[in-house]
């Protein structure tokens, strides 16, 4: 029973819910040399809500692999020019791909071919004839595992923003996009005041608890191309695409009046108002690398504390 495959149902709710997590549709680069087994594959997985490439010549895979950017690789194992096991080798020695799901296809079952395959630093292998449920469990798992460890590397576990090492990713990202196409960027760094005798006073939970309403708050507030994450403590970074310093200070101070107003209502009533301090700075005048920016923004955080705390500076 340990090979059965799941029943269609259930396959359809953890491809749903891969779905419904990831905001776009995971995107699968499947390599074959046979023309009629990559339409059948297409014909199989394309209701799955994936987005399909196909490629039938493996000595175009790393023009594919660059502009397709896939979360996901099927590859044959046999294959003219380069088989499957040298692709999968290139893969896994170039540094930004070593972490994408691999999952071979393969009409050799023997345990030599099979070692031979997971040496090569790929994930699982379904076998050819291709059992269609069998390949659809097998590559959801996958994607699953992989968004659910990403997730882990990635995200806060107390508010679910970006964590610092993400965050500084994705900022790294705006900058580039923003170097382009020629727009600012502006960058604040926003701190929660008193907040050590938050927890002093009402204990460890209830400053979690604020922690996280302001996590809630801040990925309310802002648009996708925007960056929002903690960078530690009680301290949390915004990243504005194509928006300079003044818009900046005033979107940062609807979003404190907001907050200003935002009353916990704790066990004995006691109703606990709490106010942020922000510095702003804005790219690339302030600064043109991540560091510059961080510093720049700190200085004039810095200056709001100094101020009287609750308001933003730039
Ligand atoms: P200021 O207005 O100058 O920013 O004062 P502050 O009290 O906010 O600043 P300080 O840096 O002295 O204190 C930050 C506190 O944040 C200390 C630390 O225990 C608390 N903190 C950091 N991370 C967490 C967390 O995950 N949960 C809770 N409950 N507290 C945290
Ligand atoms: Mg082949
Ligand atoms: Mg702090
Ligand atoms: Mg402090
Ligand atoms: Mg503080």
């Amino acid at each position: 029973f340990l090979q059965k495959p799941l029943p269609m149902p259930q396959i359809m709710e953890v491809a749903m819910e891969v779905i419904q997590r990831s905001h776009t549709a995971a995107k699968v680069l499947i390599v074959d040399d046979d023309p009629q087994e990559l339409q059948g594959l297409k014909t199989l997985l394309s209701p799955w809500g994936l987005e399909l490439e196909t490629l039938h010549d493996p000595r175009s895979f790393w023009q594919s692999l660059e502009t397709f950017m896939p979360d996901l690789l099927v590859l044959d194992f046999e294959m003219p020019h380069y088989s499957g096991i040298e692709l999968c080798q290139v893969v896994r020695n170039e540094p930004q791909w070593r972490k994408v799901p691999i999952l071979f296809l393969t009409a050799h079952t023997d345990s030599a071919t099979v070692d031979r395959i997971f040496q090569a630093g790929a994930d699982d292998y379904v076998s050819k004839p291709i059992s269609g449920p069998e390949l659809i469990s097998r590559l959801f798992n996958r994607l699953e595992r992989t968004k659910l460890l990403q997730n882990l590397a990635e995200l806060d576990a107390l508010t679910g923003l970006a964590n610092r090492r993400k965050s500084s990713y994705d900022i790294t990202n705006v900058l580039r996009l923003a170097l382009r196409h020629d727009r600012p960027v502006s960058f604040a760094m926003l701190d929660l005041d008193h907040f050590k005798p938050i927890n002093d006073t009402y204990g460890h939970a209830t400053g979690d608890l604020v922690l996280h309403r302001f996590g809630e708050m801040l990925r309310e507030s802002f648009r996708a191309d925007d960056v929002v994450g903690r960078w530690g403590g009680e301290e949390f970074v915004v990243v504005m695409a194509d928006t300079d310093a003044p818009s900046a200070v005033e979107r940062l101070s609807l979003l404190l009046q907001q907050w200003r107003s935002h009353e916990f209502i704790l066990d004995d009533e006691v109703c606990l108002q709490v106010t942020f301090s922000a510095g702003v700075a804005q790219f690339p005048e302030d600064g043109d690398d991540l560091p510059t920016l961080y510093r720049r923004a700190d200085q004039a955080l810095y200056r709001a504390k100094e101020a009287g705390r609750g308001r933003v500076f730039s």
